[in-house]
């Protein structure tokens, strides 16, 4: 209610970019104060319950909503939105050189749609910045996915370098790692998403991978973050592609070029939608990769989860676990609790004791 009442009002009265960094800032302060990430778990911390503590990909999830990626491009408050009911997050997308991203503004609220549009184009202070924050973090609570891309100067031809790279200087901070080649926002990116530029950017990804397995001593998980704008055959040939790649999982999906249903006049703006006009669509490029794999590649659901119904709807066609940006935004971080707390009630409604019944239950 403290959100919704207070704060929020406050912060839909000013620029969204602003309002932004206000949040991050303040995380990134109570995160690091004494007491700090203590006082943000009695407000909005959520305790771990055995029916939806998630493990997997070696790791273990405390809660299965994460947040996802965008909101902390530079890491910079890690230890508070660890403490507000989180079960993992990511940070990113990162790439290799810092850049200021496009031009301001580049982040539009549309309040009607319950939606945000952006086109922030990987505003970031680079991999060099991040495994600096990454490796003064006192201790973790949570898994921190790292979201890696390519600087926008980098043609598609020479990508996987960029990605590389970020793996090389940021592969003892991760937990696991996200392959971002689905963001609207970088001129060309998500023609990786096809064909044989697919298959070779996840090879030499895969290759970075073995060599840093080797090199740390520690084999890590990495997965590939997907759009939701490809026609279904398309998405079944990616998936094909992806399937015999070495990947541990896909996250689906990235916000969307599309505009239907939207009526607030930003949506003129260009960049991706996200929030609750991506929920369907999204909901179905899981339940499709569920379907074309036989739940073999785990799935993270991102795109318009607003309620523990939204929520559940991905588990049941086929996520492992899920992960909300927008709603923080629209709800702040009250969401969280409601989340688990209604994850629950489905859980014991449709008679599954544990969260991993649920995965992928509309397919049986
Ligand atoms: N996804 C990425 O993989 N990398 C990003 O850097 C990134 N930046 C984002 C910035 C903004 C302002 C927003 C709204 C989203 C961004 N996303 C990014 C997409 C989100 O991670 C998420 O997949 C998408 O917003 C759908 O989830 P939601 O409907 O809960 O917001």
């Amino acid at each position: 209610m403290l959100y919704r009442n207070v704060a929020k009002p406050i912060f839909f009265k000013m620029d969204p970019e602003k309002a932004h960094h206000l949040v991050i800032g303040g995380l990134h302060t109570a995160g690091s104060m004494p007491g700090g990430t203590g006082l943000l778990q009695s407000m909005y911390g959520v305790s771990e319950t055995q029916d939806l503590a998630v493990d997997l990909f070696g790791l273990h999830f405390p809660t299965p909503v994460g947040l996802a990626a965008g909101l902390d491009k530079n890491a910079a408050a890690v230890e508070g939105f660890s403490s507000i009911g989180f079960g993992f997050m990511e940070v990113g997308t990162v790439t290799p050189k810092g850049q200021p991203g496009n031009d301001q503004p580049r982040l539009f609220r549309l309040p009607p749609d319950e939606a945000l549009l952006n086109r922030m184009g990987f505003n970031n202070e680079g991999a060099e910045a991040m495994a600096q924050k990454l490796s003064a973090l006192k201790s973790r609570t949570i898994p921190v996915a790292v979201n890696i891309g390519k600087n926008k100067v980098t043609p598609n031809e020479e990508a996987y370098k960029d990605y590389q790279e970020c793996l090389r200087k940021l592969y003892p901070y991760g937990d696991f790692f996200v392959v971002n080649i689905s963001s609207p926002n970088t001129p060309d990116l998500r023609n990786l998403q096809y064909g044989s530029e697919l298959s070779s950017l996840i090879a030499h990804i895969m290759e970075e991978m073995r060599q840093q397995a080797q090199s740390f001593g520690k084999s890590k998980h990495i997965l590939v973050k997907i759009a939701p704008d490809v026609s279904n055959e398309e998405l079944e040939m990616m998936v094909d592609a992806l399937a015999v790649s070495g990947i541990s999982g896909i996250i689906a999906t990235n916000t969307t070029i599309g505009r239907e249903g939207l009526t607030h006049p930003n949506k003129k703006e260009t960049g991706g939608i996200s929030g609750r006009p991506l929920r369907a669509r999204s909901t179905e490029v899981i339940s499709r990769v569920y379907r074309q794999t036989g739940g073999t590649l785990p799935i993270i659901g991102s795109g318009g989860i607003f309620t523990a119904a939204d929520a559940y709807e991905k588990i049941r066609a086929g996520a492992s676990l899920v992960e909300i940006y927008t709603a923080l935004i629209y709800e702040g971080p009250e969401v969280n609790r409601r989340l688990h707390a209604g994850l629950r009630e489905l859980l014991r409604r449709d008679g599954f004791s544990h969260i991993s019944e649920a995965v992928g239950a509309d397919h049986r």
